[in-house]
This record gives C-alpha cells, sequence and structure tokens, in this order.
C-alpha cells in the first residue's frame, strides 16, 4: 500500500469527510453544512451520507426498489443527501440490521415484515396464514389508512417506517418430496424469526426452526433442516432450489418487505429533509412493484427450467382448517388490523 504522510493525509481526510458530509466514524447526523449556492431551496441544508442494509443481492427487486430510492432522495436534495445502499447482508442479516438501525448504527433498512413482529407486535399481522386472498388484496391494505398507519406505529420501537415493497406468497419446499400437506408432518422447516411461525409449523405437524436467512442454504445442504418457505425470487436468487428440489404451492403467507429509517436519525433531520425521503420512498413502490412482478415470472420460469418438481394446491380449505386453531388464538390480539384486512378485500 502507498504511504500518504503528514498533511497529505489530512487534506485527504478532510476531503472524504467534505464529500461524504460525514463527522469522524461515518455518523453523519451530525449534519455538515455544504451550501451549493444553486438558490433551489432543496439544496439548501446539510449534508450527509447514510447507509442502507439490503438483506438481498444487487439485481433483486427489493435492492432495485432501494437504489431508487436512494437516486430520488439524492435528485431531490440538490445533491445533499446520498444513500448508499449495501446488498447481500453485507451489513449483516436481517434481524442485526433492524437492531443496528434502532440504535441509529446504521441509518437505513430494507426488511421483511416476518422479522418485525419481534419489535414491534402489530406486524406479527403479517405472518397470519391466508389472510390476504391475493397480491391485490395486500396492497390495497397497505395504502390504506391502516396500512399507511403501521408505519407510524413503529416510533415506539426506535424506528420510522417509510413505505411498503411487494414480496408475493410464500410457499414450502423441500429436499424431501412434497406433494401434499401430509408430507410436511414431521418436518424441520426453517421460519423467518418470529414466535407465530412457531405456532403455524406446529399446528401442520412439523417443527419450526427459525434462523437467518443466509443459513438456510447450507443447513437444507447439510440436512440441518429439511425445508423452508418463501416465494419464487428468494427460492431462485438465494439457489435453494438447488438443495430443495421440490415446491408445493401453497400461499400460506404474504409477508410485505417494508423500508425503515432510524427514529434517532429521523429526528435529527428538518422537516424539509423528512419529507423529501418520505415522499421518495413513496415514489420508489411503484417501481419496486414492476420490478418485483418481472422478477417473480423470471425467477419462475427460471427453478422450472432447472427441473424442480412443481405441486400446486388446489384445495386450499384442509390447510386453512389445519392452520384455524392459530388464527383463533391471534385474533383478539390483532382484532383492528384484521378488520381492516378484512375491510380491503
Ligand atoms: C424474503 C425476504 C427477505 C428475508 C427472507 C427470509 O422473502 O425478502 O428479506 O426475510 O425472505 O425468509 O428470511
Amino acid at each position: 500500500m502507498r504511504k500518504i504522510k503528514g498533511w497529505k493525509m489530512i487534506a485527504v481526510i478532510a476531503s472524504i469527510l467534505l464529500v461524504s458530509g460525514c463527522g469522524a466514524g461515518g455518523t453523519s447526523t451530525g449534519g455538515n453544512s455544504q451550501p451549493d449556492g444553486s438558490g433551489n431551496g432543496a439544496s439548501e441544508g446539510p449534508s450527509y451520507t447514510f447507509r442502507l442494509a439490503e438483506a438481498h443481492p444487487a439485481d433483486y427487486p427489493t435492492t432495485k426498489g432501494d437504489i431508487r430510492f436512494a437516486e430520488l432522495v439524492k435528485e431531490r436534495s440538490g445533491g445533499r443527501i446520498t444513500i448508499d445502499v449495501f446488498p447481500s447482508a453485507q451489513l449483516g442479516e436481517e434481524k442485526a440490521a433492524i437492531e443496528q438501525v434502532q440504535l441509529g448504527a446504521i441509518e437505513f433498512t430494507r426488511v421483511s415484515t416476518g422479522p418485525m413482529a419481534e419489535f414491534n407486535k402489530d406486524f406479527g399481522v403479517f405472518s397470519l396464514p391466508y389472510i390476504f386472498d391475493n397480491d391485490d388484496h395486500v396492497w390495497r391494505f397497505l395504502l390504506g389508512e391502516t396500512g399507511m398507519g403501521l408505519l407510524d406505529t413503529l416510533q415506539s420501537s426506535g424506528l420510522q417506517g417509510l413505505g411498503w415493497y411487494s414480496s408475493g406468497s410464500r410457499s414450502f419446499y423441500s429436499s424431501k418430496p412434497l406433494a401434499g400437506i401430509e408430507d410436511l408432518k414431521g418436518l424441520k422447516i426453517r421460519v423467518q424469526e418470529n414466535k407465530l411461525n412457531l405456532a403455524i409449523m406446529d399446528a401442520l405437524g412439523a417443527s419450526a426452526t427459525p434462523m437467518p436467512y443466509g443459513e438456510v442454504y447450507s443447513s437444507l445442504q447439510t440436512g440441518v433442516i429439511d425445508a423452508a418457505e418463501n416465494n419464487y425470487p428468494s427460492y431462485y436468487s438465494s439457489k435453494h432450489y438447488e438443495v430443495a428440489p421440490h415446491l408445493l404451492l401453497d400461499s400460506h403467507q404474504r409477508v410485505p418487505e417494508v423500508l425503515l429509517v432510524s427514529k434517532t436519525v429521523w429526528e435529527k433531520l428538518s422537516k424539509e429533509d423528512q419529507e423529501i425521503i418520505r415522499q421518495a420512498a413513496l415514489d420508489s413502490i411503484e417501481f419496486q412493484r414492476e420490478e418485483w412482478a418481472k422478477y417473480e415470472k423470471e425467477s419462475e420460469e427460471a427453478v422450472r427450467a432447472a427441473g424442480v418438481t412443481i405441486t400446486e394446491v388446489t384445495d386450499l380449505q384442509p390447510w386453512k382448517d389445519a392452520v384455524k386453531p392459530v388464527i383463533e388464538e391471534y385474533r383478539s390480539e390483532f382484532s383492528d388490523i384484521l378488520d381492516a384486512i378484512e375491510a380491503a378485500k
């Protein structure tokens, strides 16, 4: 490595800080002022460089949504606010990323509402099986008053929700033949980390193994687990289909994605900057949904071409009957939200 000495070193550090708008240690909420003289209101004010943690690779639809969000923020802040997207869980697995965002150590993240249930009780509702009929139903709820209101309830958990992204529906896949509900009995199934999933697997006669997403491939490969569950895009992009080539399309959950900012960071921003960020998040939703629709199709085609055995569930009644006790157990906990979901049908 080339050595940089003395004043040269100081100049390099100073220019990094000037460009990034960061204080020492990369904490950027101190907000170094960097007027650009354009006279445009949005471009006047402090400069920031923030980080956004994303579990999926760069070409995945959620990551593309994050990038679009960051571009809109940059453009509308006149270049003052930079959000660097870190894909592929470089900043940690989802649960750890949420904790870091709560602390303000990472400013933004895109996560599934699955693990969010452990941070905010209301978010558990999304893990209840068969509460939505299809994706349109999900979106009518998310963009309605109760759905949008849920983004603000996160404040009590040290977070602020900014918007929702698509995640389709989740189905089971296994390294063992899987053709019907009876095949789940006795299987060790990896689930997203929240307690509702334990109850659901129990109701299906399986045993739940919560673990981070990044550990699922090797756990399937080595037989630590027999099965997992996810949507087509994750099944394909994570390559789980290579080690669990039997897919059973039961669509038991529709667990949307959510874009989050740390509450500590949020509260240090001016009202104008909050507005730029909030609106950019909302404006990135449509693009993410289009990317989702395309990739969902591509990934389905790709796993079919790879020879995965795919069984469509034609009669969902036995599935709904099996998980009914879970819904009954949790109905009172989520009654207002469940009413709003019902009304969005
Ligand atoms: C995906 C979701 C990820 C992660 C993953 C999982 O559908 O997009 O954020 O939650 O599921 O199962 O852990």
